[in-house]
Order: structure tokens, then sequence, then C-alpha cells
């Protein structure tokens, strides 16, 4: 049993607070060498404890094997202007030494049954804590722009219908999602044009900026 659910997940907070700063790091360091960042913004989370516990019962994951089973008690999320974006990204994190990739799940190429799209990763993360080092399991979801619009929306009707949608809903929602995804694959045809007009986008003190960039936290 679980007795102290704030010590269980303190761990996984310190992971997510620590990945949050490194992979806002990447875009950072894209940012300073004048280059446009393929992340476009971070968010990060810990699960919480009513989700991690319906995991469980419709899971059947045993409290014992938690760590081991529910791989998104840490959930990191990474937003992208392009597809083309997100497989960079992934390229980046494939190359970093201070996580193991676990798995990867391609559901952009091979999307969920309800429409959903995003690029999964699953790594081993080491934290250290004051009683030596822990890995913690930890899911990382690249999605576009588009494609994270879709999912919040389709994730908010999910807790109104509890996964139960009417058959008429879930078609549209497909088609939305199909929709959204042409979005995605037209903006990707005319990439190279948005890139040059985003080099010249003017600065508010008046100066062309090389790089316009929108995140979620200036
Ligand atoms: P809801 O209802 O939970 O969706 P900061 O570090 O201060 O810049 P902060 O306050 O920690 O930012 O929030 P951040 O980093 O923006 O992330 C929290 C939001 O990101 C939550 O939304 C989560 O929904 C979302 N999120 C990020 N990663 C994941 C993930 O892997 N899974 C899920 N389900 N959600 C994720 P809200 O707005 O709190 O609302
Ligand atoms: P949350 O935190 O509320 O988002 P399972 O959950 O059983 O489908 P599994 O094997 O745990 O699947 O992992 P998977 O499918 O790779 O990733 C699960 C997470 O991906 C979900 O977390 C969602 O964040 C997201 N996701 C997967 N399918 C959909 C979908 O159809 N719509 C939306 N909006 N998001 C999806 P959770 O656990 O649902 O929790």
């Amino acid at each position: 049993m679980v007795q102290n659910w704030d010590q269980f997940l303190l761990p996984y907070q310190q992971a997510v607070s620590e990945l949050k700063v490194k992979l806002r790091g990447i875009r950072k360091q894209f940012e300073n060498g004048n280059e446009r960042p393929p992340i476009e913004f971070v968010t990060g989370r810990v699960k919480p404890v009513a989700s991690i516990k319906e995991k469980m019962s419709r899971r059947h994951v045993a409290e014992e094997r938690l760590e081991q089973d529910m791989q998104d008690i840490a959930g990191l999320r990474i937003m992208c202007q392009f597809v083309e974006d997100i497989y960079q990204v992934v390229d980046l994190l494939r190359r970093r030494t201070d996580m193991t990739i676990l798995e990867e799940r391609d559901y952009i190429h091979n999307e969920k049954p309800s429409g959903y799209r995003s690029y999964h990763i699953v790594v081993e993360y080491p934290v250290q804590l004051v009683s030596g080092e822990k890995k913690i399991l930890a899911e990382i979801q690249v999605r576009t722009l588009a494609m994270n619009f879709w999912a919040t929306i389709e994730h908010s009707l999910n807790y109104k219908y509890q996964g139960a949608f009417p058959t008429e809903l879930s078609d549209r929602l497909q088609r939305a999602a199909e929709a959204a995804f042409k979005l995605d694959t037209e903006m990707s045809e005319i990439r190279e044009e948005i890139q040059e007009a985003q080099q010249y986008t003017p600065k508010k003190d008046g100066d062309v900026s090389p790089i316009s960039h929108q995140s979620k936290e200036e």
C-alpha cells in the first residue's frame, strides 16, 4: 500500500521539474544560436492521485507494480509547429545521455482509433535524492499545435462522456482529427515560406528579429 502519496510522488515531481528545465533549455539554445527552435513550448505535470488510482483499476495495475507499470506518472509534453519538428525533437532526445529511452510509440503515422496523434517516448530518468539515485519513468508526448488542440478538446469531452461518446460525436471527432492532420500537412508543404517569413517578423522595439517565437511562459 502507498501510505503516503505526497512522499511517493516527490521524486516524480523532481523529475518533471528537472525535465521541464532541460527541454525548455533545448529551445533556448536554438534561440541563442539564432535558429528557429523545433520546440514551441513545453508543459509537464505529475498525474493526480485520483487519476493514478483510476488508471490502476482500469489497467489492473497492482500498487507494488506502479513504478514499473505506470509509465506516465511523470508526464511531459512538447509542442511543435510542424510534424518535421517532432522527428527532429525525437532525434535530439535519442542523442541525450541524461535519460534512457525505453519505448517509442508513433501515434502520428499509426493514429489511435479515436483519431489521436502524437509521438510518445517513455524514458528512464535518474533523480538524485538524499537517499541516493532513483530511476523514474516519464512519458514525453511530442505533438504539433494542431494535434494538441484536438487532443485537449477530445480529452475534456472524454471527461463529460467517460469515454462513451455517442457515435455521431466520435465520427465528428475522427473527422476533426483528420482535418487537423491535413492542416499539419498543408503547413509542412509551405514550411520553408513560413520559416522565411518568421525570420523577418519585427520585434516590439522595431528591430527585425531573426526569430519570431511565441512561448507559453513568456
Ligand atoms: P489540466 O486540467 O490538468 O489539463 P511552469 O512550470 O510554472 O511554467 P506549470 O504551472 O507547472 O508551469 O504548468 P505547465 O508546465 O504549463 O503544465 C501543466 C499543464 O500541462 C496541465 O494543464 C497539464 O494538463 C498539461 N500537461 C503537461 N504534460 C502533460 C502530460 O503528459 N499529460 C497530461 N495529461 N497533461 C499534461 P492544466 O492547465 O494544469 O490543466
Ligand atoms: P491523462 O494524464 O489524463 O492524459 P492507455 O492510457 O491505456 O490508452 P497507455 O498504454 O498507458 O495507454 O499509453 P499511451 O496510449 O501511449 O498513452 C496514454 C496517454 O496518451 C493518455 O494518458 C493521454 O495523455 C494520451 N492519449 C492516448 N490516447 C488518447 C486519445 O484518444 N485522446 C486523448 N486526448 N489523449 C490520448 P491518460 O492515462 O489517458 O491520462
